[in-house]
């Protein structure tokens, strides 16, 4: 087996390197000249979330392994497109594939198309054992950083199909998102990131979305949040508040870890977007506006931080037209993404936006807030060229009817024994939340 003209494939995904991925590549070693495949965020994206390290980290991790000849990018999480390119000698996989639920289907596949050229699979045993979780978990901290959190919502746009975030208004729902995944059609689907919602933060604290809740106090929650979670988050902050006090909001949200700030096109006195009546709410002009977006563009220390602009046209009927010619001036004016808000009931009026506008040459990114059109799925928000979908205030509107029927039950009752069938144990709660 010893002929180093025998190519060999070993497809890795690696966060940081194990004992595992050292013994897989140590034993294809053995049957030739190893290529590591290095799946890539969008391949890891397609089914599960992506690493907590870069490609590019991973990837020069990876080729200074002593007997690994060469790294390329592997971008189809089965691996085809590349094994048909390469024509291997041998693949080399643990043979935990063999039970894994969701990467079960993928074997089959490989062995059909290695047979083509006569390609054996290679499957040594997989050991995981309880130090490598340790520190595994040890490694995941420390590159847990500001900075790998700040850039992880640009990378998910980059790798995802869509991006899935749901509105956090304390730590408790952020460890929800944090934590829940399921797996549906051979994937593992989960949240890829935390909404601060103005709206659910507002009312969190018992006052109205206009701004009584300042930034100070807002970016304390959002901090609470951030100590005890990894994923991304987005930041509501209204029209982004005084342009002369925009750069210090900024400096804070970047420096704490926020992925991303969006902005809203509106002046004066703040009114939340879907009341009914916006008689008093005014939109900003376009130039103001523009202003506003250039001054977060340049203020920001990394392009990772992304300043995103969100459009009212529709809230104040205004119209297609006003809302296409506000996106080409932000978009020009630097805004890595657009909001296009609308409170109808379907999500037509947010369609005939995107259809024109992804066709422009200041096409950007889009994001979609379904909380008046729930009846929309991600599949046709993706259909019609949306990259983000915000859930913005269903964790808060979920919680509110929990708690006041647990209050009234005990009323009732004047005893809480009746609530305890309705109500988890107080040990969830203490592992959910840990001890560390
Ligand atoms: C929020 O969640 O605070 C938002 C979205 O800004 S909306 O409530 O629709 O204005
Ligand atoms: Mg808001």
């Amino acid at each position: 087996m010893k002929s180093s003209k025998k190519i060999v494939y070993v497809p890795l995904a690696v966060d940081f390197i194990n004992d595992a991925h050292i013994k897989i590549i140590n034993v294809a070693k053995k049957y030739g000249e190893v290529i590591v495949g290095l799946l890539t965020d969008k391949a890891i994206a397609k089914y599960k979330s992506i690493p907590i390290i870069n490609y590019e980290t991973r990837e020069l991790m990876v080729k200074n392994l002593k007997n690994v000849s060469k790294v390329i990018p592997d971008n189809s999480y089965d691996y085809i497109e590349n094994l048909k390119a390469l024509k291997p000698n041998f693949l080399v996989h643990g043979d935990d594939w063999k039970k894994q639920g969701f990467r079960k289907h993928i074997r089959p596949k490989v062995i059909k198309i290695l047979k083509k050229w006569n390609g054996k699979l290679i499957e040594p045993r997989s050991t995981k054992n309880i130090s490598v979780t340790n520190s595994e978990k040890k490694i995941k901290d420390i590159f847990d950083n500001t900075e790998n959190r700040v850039s992880k919502l640009a990378r998910l746009i980059k790798s995802k199909e869509i991006v899935r975030v749901l509105e956090s208004h304390n730590s408790l729902t952020g460890l929800i998102i944090e934590n829940l995944k399921i797996e549906k059609n051979k994937k593992i689907e989960e949240f890829d990131c935390m909404w601060s919602s103005s709206l659910t933060d507002s009312a969190t604290k018992g006052k109205p979305d206009n701004q009584a809740v300042d930034y100070s106090s807002r970016i304390s929650s959002l901090n609470d949040m951030l100590d005890v979670t990894s994923k991304p988050l987005i930041f509501d902050a209204d029209n982004g508040g005084q342009f002369e006090h925009l750069s210090f909001l900024i400096r804070s949200l970047e420096r704490n870890g926020v992925s991303a700030i969006i902005m809203e096109d509106k002046v004066g006195l703040k009114k939340n977007s879907l009341f009914k009546n916006q008689k008093d709410a005014k939109q900003d002009t376009p130039k103001a506006f523009a202003k506003k977006i250039k001054k977060a563009c340049t203020t920001r220390k990394s392009k990772d931080f992304l300043i995103i602009a969100r459009i009212e046209s529709f809230i104040l009927g205004k119209g297609l037209k006003d809302a296409l010619k506000r996106a080409e001036i932000y978009s020009r004016a630097g805004a890595d993404a657009i909001l296009i808000h609308s409170k109808e009931k379907t999500a037509k009026e947010i369609f005939s936006f995107s259809k024109i506008f992804n066709k422009s040459k200041f096409s950007k990114p889009l994001i979609a807030v379904p909380s008046t059109y729930s009846k929309v799925y991600e599949k046709d928000l993706i259909k019609n060229g949306f990259k983000i979908v915000i859930y913005a205030n269903h964790l808060l509107r979920a919680a509110f009817p929990a708690m006041e029927f647990t209050a009234k039950k005990i009323l009732e009752n004047t005893r809480s024994f009746e609530i305890e069938k309705n109500i988890i144990p107080i040990k969830r709660i203490i592992n959910l939340i840990g001890n560390d």
